[in-house]
C-alpha cells in the first residue's frame, strides 16, 4: 500500500499520544480499555485486547507508535 503522508503520520501520532494514557510509549490493554471507556463506552479487557491485537505485530501486549504506523500503511 502507499506510504503514509506526513499529515497522516502526524494525525496517527496525535491519536497515539491520546491513547497512551500513561505516556510510557506503548498502548497496553489497560491504556486502551481506559481510553475507550473515557469516551463513554463499556469495554472489557477482552474487547480492548481484540482491537489491539490487530496492531500488535510483536505480540507482546504493547503497541508502539511504529506498529500503529505499520498497521495504517
Ligand atoms: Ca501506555
Amino acid at each position: 500500500m502507499a506510504p503514509l503522508t506526513e499529515e497522516q503520520k502526524a494525525s496517527i501520532r496525535e491519536r497515539f499520544a491520546e491513547e497512551d494514557l500513561n505516556h510510557d510509549g506503548y498502548i497496553t490493554v489497560a491504556d486502551f480499555k481506559e481510553f475507550l471507556n473515557r469516551k463513554g463506552g463499556k469495554f472489557t479487557e477482552e474487547d480492548a485486547a481484540g482491537f489491539l491485537e490487530e496492531c500488535d505485530f510483536a505480540h507482546d501486549g504493547k503497541v508502539t507508535l511504529e506498529e500503529v504506523l505499520k498497521a495504517s500503511e
